[in-house]
């Protein structure tokens, strides 16, 4: 039997590699479009290279178009979740294409930046225009949060109308975030995705498969306590 330096055998590493690919197989797997929206330079491309890479840069490279990217969540011991990440340009220019940008969308962040109190503003443009464009295959509004970005430079304060918009907007729920230093972006993901999971349960999503997008299997509301896959 041949073995490695801290003494478990060779086999032995292959058998639990084997073992963990057989368990992986039968996890059940679900993957969710979420779309990251909000003006241009907010931080949406910064967030999503924080979360998916663990990376910052603080160098501005505009979105053109849209970008995308994947983060896998070992959601729980049966289910593994695929997070379809949109990073859809906040540029004017790009405004016509949202539509087709959110097709199939289950969830979204906006963001806007807590040091251009005119990112704030635009809040409004920005869920109006995704609420007209997308909806739950139930035809319900897909679940929202606020992301109040860049809470490393300034004073951590949002504005004062923040509570009451997203009372009125049914918004599920906001964050201070900050792709610098790595604040509340987890927490705000796994609110989303505890949503998607709860909606996906409930109305027992269709497969897509015309789409990178699929909704498989079938699927539950909680702040960043983990929902269970039905
Ligand atoms: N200090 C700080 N800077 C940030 C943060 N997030 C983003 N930035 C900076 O803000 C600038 C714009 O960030 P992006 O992530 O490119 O902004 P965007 O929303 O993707 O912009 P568009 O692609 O044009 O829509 C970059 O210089 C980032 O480094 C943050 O949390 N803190
Ligand atoms: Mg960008």
């Amino acid at each position: 039997m041949s073995s490695v330096s801290n003494g478990i055998s060779r086999e032995r590493i292959i058998n639990i590699n084997d073992s963990l690919r057989i368990s992986n197989l039968h996890k059940k797997e679900l993957n969710f479009k979420f779309v990251i929206i909000g003006e241009f330079g907010v931080g949406k491309t910064s967030i999503i290279a924080r979360y998916t890479e663990g990376q910052f840069s603080s160098t501005y490279k505009v979105t053109i178009g849209a970008d995308f990217a994947l983060k896998t969540l070992e959601w729980d011991e049966d289910t593994r979740v695929n997070l379809h990440l949109w990073d859809i340009a906040g540029h004017e220019r790009f405004g016509s294409l949202t539509g087709v940008f959110y097709r199939h969308a289950v969830a979204a962040a906006i963001v806007f930046d807590l040091t251009r109190p005119e990112t704030f503003s635009s809040i409004e443009k920005w869920l109006s225009d995704l609420r007209k464009k997308v909806h739950l295959p139930g035809g319900q509004n897909i679940p929202v949060v606020i992301l109040a970005n860049k809470g490393d430079i300034t004073v951590q304060t949002v504005p004062p109308e923040l509570e009451d918009f997203c009372k009125a907007n049914k918004i599920l729920a906001w964050f201070i975030t900050s792709a610098k230093n790595n604040l509340h972006i987890d927490e705000a993901m796994i609110r989303l995705t505890n949503a998607a999971i709860q909606n996906h349960c409930n109305l027992q999503f269709p497969l897509i498969t015309d789409d990178i997008v699929s909704l498989a299997d079938e699927a539950p509301k909680n702040n960043t306590k983990r929902n269970t896959c039905c």
